[in-house]
Parts: structure tokens; C-alpha cells; sequence
């Protein structure tokens, strides 16, 4: 029988950059005056970074130039990066390591399916940058999720097609864009948001290898 391969969304699934993502916008937001909650971040999570700018300034009610939305779209990625940049693999969260190594020896391969530009600066912080047969992020598509785009592209890049790639993701927006592309769908997180997904899970450690073998044996 032919393999199966995966394909791993970052934020929220191989780290919680997330917080990291949060402070850097809720510095930006202050610094326009206005806050910006925990809660109201959960509507950037897999969004990319430039439509994160439009949500939090319609979340302000505040109007700018192209020329100014761009000074705060540097400024913001310039101390998220700043977060980054101190990152370990420490920060790999619970059954990632145990799953790639699971994957590894079975040689099932894997890629990477991110909305950020900044994946592949993480994944050489955590270690896992030479794991993955392909990474395909923010630099690579021109279409955000839910649009399928970025999993079509790393199905092709593991010579797979979409009913044989399975998709792990924590946003609703990247279920979506998993479906859309035909492929299996794995939610992390809140069964209410995530209802889209064939299967959701509540957290990374329920990443199991007997988990992943009954998806790979499907
Ligand atoms: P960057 P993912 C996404 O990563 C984040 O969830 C989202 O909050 C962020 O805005 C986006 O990456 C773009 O990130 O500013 O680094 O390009 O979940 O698709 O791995
Ligand atoms: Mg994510």
C-alpha cells in the first residue's frame, strides 16, 4: 500500500508562536491607543500578517495610509522577531518530537504548511529546519487559507496526491483550506471552532503514534 505523508501547520501546532504574535500586536495596538484582548487575538490565528493588521485596526476603528499600515507591519514583525529569536527547542510543543521521530523511522514524509514568512527563521530556532522534506509558507503563496493553495503546494512538493496528505491544523481558517484541498483534516484545539475537521483533538498530546498510525492505516 502507498504511504501516506502529513503536512504540518506551525503556529499552534509545532509551537505556540501565538503569544509571541500577541505581544507584538497588543504593543502596536496600545501605541494606537486602544487594547487588544487575548480573546480578540484568537481572530489572527492563521491569518496571515497583513490581513492581522486589517482586523486589528477595524478592532480600533482606526484609518491609515498604505504608507503607514506598512511602517507598522515592519515594526510589528521587528519584535515578534525580537520573541523568535530567543526560541529553543524547548518550545517544540508536547508529541511533536516523538511523532517526527515515529515518522522518520517509518519513512513517511512530512512538509511544512504555514501562512507565516517566518517559518523557516523558527524552525531553524527549534531545531527541526532539516526535518522536512519541503517548507511552504507566507513567501510561497498567493492565496491565504482557507484557500487551499499552501497544502496543494506541498502535496506536489512530496509527490503525493491530496486524498493521501494529512493535513494537521489549529485554525479554522486552515481546516478549511485542508478540505478544500481534499485532503484528511486533523484540529487541534476547540471541538465548537474546529468543527469542520474529519478528526479534532484537544491538544498536541493526543498526537499519538497509535493516532497516527490508524490515520496513515485509513
Ligand atoms: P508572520 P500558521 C500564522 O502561522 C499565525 O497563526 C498567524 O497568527 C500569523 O499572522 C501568520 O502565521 C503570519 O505570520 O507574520 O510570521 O508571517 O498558523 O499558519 O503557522
Ligand atoms: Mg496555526
Amino acid at each position: 500500500m502507498d504511504k501516506k505523508v502529513f503536512i504540518f501547520d506551525l503556529d499552534g501546532v509545532i509551537v505556540d508562536t501565538a503569544k509571541y504574535h500577541y505581544l507584538a500586536w497588543k504593543n502596536l495596538a496600545n501605541e494606537l491607543s486602544f487594547d487588544f484582548s487575548k480573546n480578540q487575538n484568537e481572530q489572527l490565528k492563521g491569518v496571515s500578517r497583513v490581513r492581522s493588521l486589517e482586523i486589528l485596526l477595524d478592532i480600533g476603528k482606526i484609518n491609515l495610509s498604505e504608507d503607514q499600515k506598512q511602517k507598522l507591519l515592519t515594526k510589528k514583525n521587528k519584535e515578534y522577531l525580537e520573541y523568535v529569536n530567543r526560541m529553543t527547542a524547548d518550545e517544540i510543543l508536547p508529541g511533536i518530537n516523538e511523532l517526527l521521530n515515529f515518522l522518520d523511522q517509518k519513512n513517511i514524509k512530512y512538509a511544512l504548511g504555514s501562512a507565516s514568512k517566518n517559518a523557516p527563521l523558527i524552525l531553524k530556532k527549534v531545531g527541526l529546519f532539516n526535518r522536512f522534506t519541503a517548507i511552504v509558507d507566507g513567501n510561497d503563496v498567493s492565496k491565504a487559507k482557507p484557500d487551499p493553495e499552501v497544502f496543494l503546494i506541498a502535496a506536489k512538493k512530496l509527490k503525493k496526491d491530496p486524498v493521501d496528505c494529512i493535513v494537521i491544523e489549529d485554525a479554522l481558517a486552515g481546516i478549511q483550506a485542508a478540505n478544500n484541498a481534499k485532503m484528511i483534516s486533523v484540529g487541534i484545539g476547540d471541538e465548537n471552532i474546529l468543527k469542520d475537521a474529519d478528526f479534532i483533538l484537544n491538544n498536541t498530546n493526543e498526537l499519538t503514534i497509535d493516532f497516527a498510525e490508524k490515520l496513515i492505516e485509513k
